[in-house]
């Protein structure tokens, strides 16, 4: 009989492209940042090599500017939209123009604490080090002009959570008029009713063409973006990735790139408690825009739990999730909110790679026991449901894609 590792090992097998992994096959066909990160996470465990060979091709891409990509499209495949002609970056080998969660500066640190080849993981490390610090730099210069210690996303995709409910009230100020026509590839491979509306994609879709008319500018993005939004989960990963780089620069002697780092995650830190909010007992969207918080209880705002929350947030975390009653932990979006779909994408479904963070931070906040939970439930429905992209939090009905490799990776996490 095949064992969970043996079959998730598989998969990443299957989904490796040599030098880079897809998501799945299909759906996919493309490297995508913070999937590729988590994803070496999951190499790990069986071909540490390999594993940082993944970081290692994410960071072949990373812009002048510092900024790293949330798609590289190394071979040209139509099964996806939008391909790289509508992003239009014009690199050597085309990118998309925005980012992605930066979870790098976790995973960097998570492989070098691990490895067994202690000499190949310093000289790996010592090579990306000062690029993931580049990232982070870039994301404060360009994403927090304020300089309040915490950065804006500009597009949804940024997010990760493409159709969150955070994104509603927002995406009423991002208009549609003039996109040029197109065809979707997603809901040819996955059930349309399980992806974002088209009315999302008219606008994903309006602000690529408007920042590409700004040639991909970094620098003049931010402040020409009718989306701008502050999301707590987003800041919570790129304050633990600060933290963590902190630490990787001290072991390798680098003091300079340590104290810019430690720095940063220390007032990115102070700065989370401004997107607190006591009404609904977790942390919530800021729309920079608007000025306002958004009221819209989603799982990003209890993902905030990866970085260093105060002990008593974390407890407060706990509670709402285990509010929530769902069968299977985490749903995306609360089951008792008027907007919650048990099986559309990101405004309802279970995703392991988020469980994986929230369990993470909870544990390390002293909240073991509802880690745990967390890690079992998720191992559940992997023996239930097999590795599919995201689940029905209440019936553990497998959705969009199969044979997923981040899901893969998280499950050799979890039983490790
Ligand atoms: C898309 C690859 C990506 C993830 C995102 C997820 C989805 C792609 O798939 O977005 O075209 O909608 O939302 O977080 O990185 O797995």
């Amino acid at each position: 009989m095949t064992t969970l590792s043996e079959h998730a090992i598989a998969i990443l097998r299957e989904n490796d492209r040599g030098s880079y992994t897809v998501p799945t096959k299909g759906l996919y066909p493309f490297q995508w940042n913070w999937d590729s990160c988590l994803t070496a996470l999951g190499q790990r465990h069986f071909d540490e090599a390999r594993a940082w060979t993944e970081i290692e091709t994410l960071f072949a891409h990373q812009w002048l500017c510092g900024m790293v990509p949330h798609i590289v499209f190394h071979q040209m495949d139509d099964g996806y939209f939008p391909g790289p002609t509508v992003w239009a970056t014009g690199r050597p080998v085309p990118t998309s123009g925005i980012t992605q969660p930066p979870v790098a500066g976790f995973a960097l640190k998570r492989l070098f604490d691990r490895a067994t080849d202690r000499p190949a993981a310093e000289a790996q490390a010592r090579a990306l080090l000062p690029k993931v610090a580049a990232w982070h730099r870039w994301f404060f210069a360009t994403r927090d002009p304020g300089g309040e210690g915490l950065v804006a996303i500009l597009h949804p995709w940024e997010s990760g959570r493409d159709n969150s409910v955070d994104w509603d009230a927002p995406f009423a100020r991002v208009p549609t008029d003039g996109i040029a026509p197109y065809t979707r590839r997603d809901t040819q491979h996955a059930n349309p009713e399980h992806r974002p509306t088209k009315a999302q994609y008219d606008r994903y879709l309006w602000l690529v063409e408007h920042f590409r008319a700004l040639d991909w500018d970094t620098a003049r993005m931010h402040d020409a973006s009718p989306f701008q939004v502050i999301d707590p989960g987003f800041n919570a990963i790129l304050i633990r990735s600060c933290a963590e780089l902190a630490d990787l620069a001290d072991a390798l002697g680098e003091t300079a790139l340590a104290a810019e780092n430690r720095a940063l995650a220390a007032k990115g830190l102070a700065a989370m408690e401004s997107l607190w909010s006591p009404e609904h007992g977790q942390y919530l969207c800021r729309d920079r825009a608007a000025g306002a918080l958004i009221d819209s209880p989603s799982v990003g705002g209890l993902l905030a739990a990866f970085c260093a929350i105060p002990p008593a947030r974390a407890e407060a975390i706990t509670a709402k999730i285990e509010a929530h009653g769902t069968r299977f932990r985490v749903a995306s979006h609360p089951p008792q909110s008027a907007e919650f779909d048990a099986k559309r994408y990101w405004r309802g479904p279970v995703w392991l790679v988020v469980n994986y963070m929230i369990a993470d931070g909870l544990a390390h906040a002293g909240q073991e026991a509802a880690a745990a939970r967390i890690t079992a439930s998720s191992l559940d429905l992997i023996r239930e449901s097999g590795f599919a992209e995201y689940y029905d939090p209440i019936t553990g009905e497998p959705l969009g894609g199969g044979r997923f490799t981040w899901t893969a990776a998280m499950v050799l996490e979890f039983l490790a």
